[in-house]
């Protein structure tokens, strides 16, 4: 049976034609719980549809900042865990994603083995997502010892995201890694990959600003991720150009219902 976490997407996908997810890093070395929480209830004031937990480097354990925004906020916490370090029991769902493009079986396979028994003894909800680093990749491909897609090849990230429909993966993740200079994965390859697939595709990494947030949707992108914009900005104006963002990402998203 489909968890509550997946139906609540797919109907949101199905009503509204994309979605917003903001990304919370709750990393203690860079941030504290207070930080991350102002964060989370802004970007859900100003209409972003989840909010998604996690991050490449974890300095401690991140399961009473996860426990504090799932009970802070109404949108969904959803685990996007780069490490068997980035599982809690406190948010909704989890991402139980597969880096395919790495050239280490440990990120493709091996942590999510060491991980499984304690993820299916807490009973969270799982969502199968396939992590596909593209250029620059940043932390994420380093740490996840990827082989990032170039950024003017398409075809093969589509080859991989049509493997992952074929592998039963509910959703494919073109990555360009957190902070990623050049406005996000090129438009291109977000219309070359999702015109291949039936199943969503989430983008994330460097969309900063509106335009390219309205361009993947327009690309093909059912779900545009913004973690640093985030950090930087909706404190400073209390989350109104965030709101123009989703606004934007809605408006694009309609029309394609
Ligand atoms: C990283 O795709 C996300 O995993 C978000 O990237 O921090 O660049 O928004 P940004």
């Amino acid at each position: 049976m489909a968890g509550k976490v997946w139906k609540y997407i797919t109907e949101k996908l199905e009503s509204e034609g994309a979605c917003h997810f903001t990304l919370l890093d709750p990393d203690p070395l860079s941030t504290t719980i207070e930080n991350v929480l102002e964060l989370g209830t802004l970007a859900e004031k100003a209409g972003s549809d989840a909010l998604m937990i996690g991050g490449s480097t974890i300095f401690g354990v991140i399961d009473d900042a996860v426990s504090k925004i799932t009970e802070a906020v109404d949108i969904p916490t959803i685990l996007f865990p780069g490490n068997i370090t980035g599982v809690s029991e406190h948010a909704d769902a989890m991402f139980f994603m597969s880096l395919l493009n790495s050239n280490n079986p440990y990120y493709i396979i091996g942590a999510q083995a060491l991980a499984a028994p304690q993820v299916k003894r807490t009973g969270i909800e799982t969502i199968a997502m396939a992590y596909l680093m593209v250029a620059p990749g940043k932390t994420a491909a380093w740490v996840g010892d990827a082989k990032p897609f170039l950024r003017d090849k398409p075809k093969l990230p589509a080859m991989y995201a049509i493997a992952a429909e074929l592998l039963g993966m509910k959703l494919v993740y073109l990555e360009a890694g957190s902070g990623a200079e050049g406005g996000g994965v090129p438009p291109e390859m977000i219309g070359t990959v999702s015109k291949v697939i039936d199943i969503p595709l989430i983008t994330g990494g460097g969309f900063n600003d509106e335009k390219s947030v309205v361009t993947a949707v327009e690309a093909g992108a059912s779900i545009v991720v913004q973690g640093t914009y985030i950090e930087k900005h909706v404190q400073k104006d209390g989350g109104e150009e965030l709101a123009k963002i989703v606004k934007g990402l809605k408006a694009a998203g309609a029309k394609r219902v």
